[in-house]
């Protein structure tokens, strides 16, 4: 039987390159994250192929490593086992949970994106580790998971889950705490450190609240 990885980590922090700041590179600013104290982070760069990934996926590898971060790659189970990444993360249209994990084995972590209870429920039993949960709040990343769920239904979703829940979407400093507060492991985010001036002050804020 599969021992579940325990996620022991609060900050989970996604990447769009599309949102850093000119005069700033991807690996620069998730370097900066790292050096705020960030150690589990999502190469999600959904409008790349696998040829372009590749060399992102080897960049981020190393780099997570030399501060003993987690690296987790989205969607691309093929490129997580390359890379040797400590985990993969699923949205709506990834392999179903099940056949990733077969794919996967049971030592590497399994994200799974998640827009209501029932998905929660359902990506534990196919053998998730995590998942988000979300948009918690109004994000324009993604307007296409439609409203935002609100804390009410985060609260109703961390007490029904048997997995940790990050929560997701639209998550500034200023919100960590209720995220929390509703029962969730940590918050899942990009803008706020990918966007910022200063990813480093921001992820060290973050992790003071998140404590
Ligand atoms: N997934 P920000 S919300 C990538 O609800 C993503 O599944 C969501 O960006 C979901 O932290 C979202 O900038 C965007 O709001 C999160």
């Amino acid at each position: 039987m599969r021992a579940r990885s325990s996620i022991t980590d609060s900050l989970y922090l996604i990447t769009d390159r599309h949102q850093v700041p000119a005069g700033r590179s991807l690996i620069e600013t998730v370097e900066q994250a790292l050096s705020g104290g960030v150690r589990m982070i999502q190469l999600r760069e959904k409008d790349l192929t696998a040829a372009q990934l590749w060399p992102l996926c080897q960049q981020f590898r190393r780099l997570t490593r030399r501060f003993n971060a987690k690296l987790i790659i989205n969607d691309r189970i093929d490129l997580a086992i390359a890379c040797d990444a400590d985990g993969v993360h699923l949205g709506a249209h990834s392999l179903p949970t099940t056949e990733a994990r077969q794919l996967l084995g049971p030592n590497r972590l399994l994200g799974v994106s998640t827009h209501s209870i029932n998905e929660v429920k359902r990506a534990a039993e196919m053998g998730a580790d995590f998942c988000t949960f979300g948009p918690i709040f109004s994000t324009p990343t993604k307007v296409a998971f439609g409203p935002p769920q609100g804390l009410t239904t985060l609260e109703r979703a961390c007490l029904r889950s048997d997995i940790p829940i990050f929560a997701l979407g639209g998550i500034k400093p200023a919100q960590a705490q209720e995220v929390l507060a509703c029962g969730a492991c940590g918050v899942a985010l990009i803008s706020a450190i990918i966007a910022a001036d200063d990813p480093a002050l921001i992820a060290r804020h973050l992790i003071q609240i998140l404590k």
